[in-house]
């Protein structure tokens, strides 16, 4: 996979939204970085931690369903979820990786929701690290960045007015 990840554009985030994370346990030490990262990326974007709500769940296959549980109260403008699974010698991996990705998107076009993907999904422990604040980068500030572009893509769209007759 591709580690071209787009650099952040710059967005200005309305001042009432709330974000919605929901963090994996599984993987704990990569995943709370993950989340450390998202938090502060997220207060430098101007959302203070008082506009986020951070609720925790097992593993990566659970956030679906707890994102399709925050984005059905109405109150957040995204939600992120924050993961991470490694390969073993198994096809766990697909399943949990698969549904993952699946049940994320899923609630997003359901729910007419940005629902972000802050998913690592790696073949080794030592890739996972890299890209949560390594030499690959930082999969938790760029969720926080995915998410404030989603916002403020959302807002543009509905409030341009119709053109179709
Ligand atoms: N969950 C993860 O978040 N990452 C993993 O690497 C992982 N592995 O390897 O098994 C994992 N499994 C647990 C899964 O997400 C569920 O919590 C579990 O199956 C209960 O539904």
């Amino acid at each position: 996979m591709s580690t071209q990840a787009p650099s952040a554009v710059s967005v200005q985030i309305p001042p009432d939204v709330r974000i919605g994370i929901v963090a994996a346990r599984f993987n704990a030490a990569i995943v709370d970085e993950l989340l450390s990262g998202c938090l502060r990326r997220l207060v430098a974007l101007g959302v203070d931690e008082d506009r986020t709500e951070v609720h925790r769940v097992p593993g990566a296959f659970e956030l679906p369903f707890a994102a399709q549980a925050m984005a059905r109260t109405g109150r957040f403008s995204a939600v992120i979820c924050l993961g991470c699974v490694v390969r073993g010698d198994t096809p766990h991996f697909d399943y949990v990786a698969g549904e993952a990705a699946r049940g994320i998107q899923q609630v997003a076009l359901a729910e007419h929701l940005p629902v972000i993907f802050g998913v690592l999904t790696t073949n080794t422990e030592q890739q996972a690290r890299d890209r949560a604040g390594g030499p690959q980068g930082h999969a938790g500030e760029r969720a926080a960045d995915a998410a404030a572009e989603m916002i403020v893509l959302l807002h543009a769209v509905l409030s341009s007015p119709p053109t179709r007759p």
